[in-house]
């Protein structure tokens, strides 16, 4: 997969990439990540990124030429190499559809994808409605800019192409992919200060332990995200557990202090 990034930040991207997976799977040709300097693609003198809003109000918008002239001259390199047929443009907006795994898995089939980090007050809305294929949000709070979203986006993105994580790793059963939130995960030692790992997790039984996670998964989910159980994938007998469960009074859960 192909991503590259529109930012006024380029340094902002540096860390992220040069370490843990990003660094293997870049290494490893699984993906590759172009940050774009929207700054380059202007062309006075100071190179003006951004203006006074039409109609006045606070803060600054972006200018849409450099924008459009960056993914254009993006787009006119690729398809000299590639035949990429749909290449989302996302720009990365507090006004965008809210990120979630579906989007992630939806986004990873992709293979390559223009991301635009907002920044100022706004960017131009011609971007919004003349350039941009899709606008994400990650959550109902104001960053100052798009980049730290874009990271977020592309992480949960990047690790869901074949070969990036272990083979052994799945991202199959982890919080989200099921739907439900992930069940605890202990290793040694076997009682820590006190604290002991459930008997079931020593036992060796593996099919009472897919048991004891999946009972978990439901339980921890029905306490801290209740609303993600209409949604999950659950069988008829675990309804009932889930019925059962919510009548009961559930047991807060203990910090342990
Ligand atoms: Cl994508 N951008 C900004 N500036 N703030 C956000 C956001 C994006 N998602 C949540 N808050």
């Amino acid at each position: 997969m192909q991503i590259d990034i529109l930012t006024l930040f380029p340094q902002m991207f540096q860390s992220p990439f040069s370490v843990g997976i990003f660094k293997r799977a870049i290494e490893r040709k699984l993906v590759r990540v172009n940050i774009h300097n929207i700054r380059d693609y202007t062309h006075d003198k100071h190179h003006t990124v951004d203006d006074y809003p039409y109609g006045g109000g606070a803060g600054m918008v972006l200018k849409p030429e450099p924008i459009f002239e960056a993914v254009e001259s993006i787009k006119s390199d690729i398809s000299l190499k590639q035949g990429v047929d749909v290449l989302p443009i996302i720009l990365l907006t507090p006004q965008g559809r809210l990120f979630s795994q579906q989007i992630a898995l939806e986004l990873s089939k992709y293979n390559h994808l223009i991301l635009i980090c907002g920044h100022y007050e706004g960017v131009d809305e011609r971007v919004h409605e003349y350039l941009a294929t899709d606008e994400i949000s990650i959550g109902d709070y104001v960053l100052s800019g798009g980049e730290l979203a874009a990271m977020v986006v592309i992480d949960a993105v990047v690790r869901l192409l074949p070969g990036v994580l272990g083979s052994e790793a799945s991202p199959l059963d982890e919080s989200h992919a099921t739907g439900l939130l992930e069940y605890p995960q202990y290793t040694r030692p076997p009682a820590y200060r006190g604290w002991p790992v459930s008997e079931v997790l020593l036992s060796g039984n593996h099919a009472q332990i897919a048991r004891w996670r999946r009972e978990q998964a439901i339980l921890r989910t029905l306490k801290r995200r209740p609303e993600l159980l209409d949604k999950a994938n659950l069988s008829l007998q675990e309804r009932q557990l889930v019925s059962r469960l919510e009548k009961s009074n559930l047991p807060g859960e203990s910090k342990g202090k």
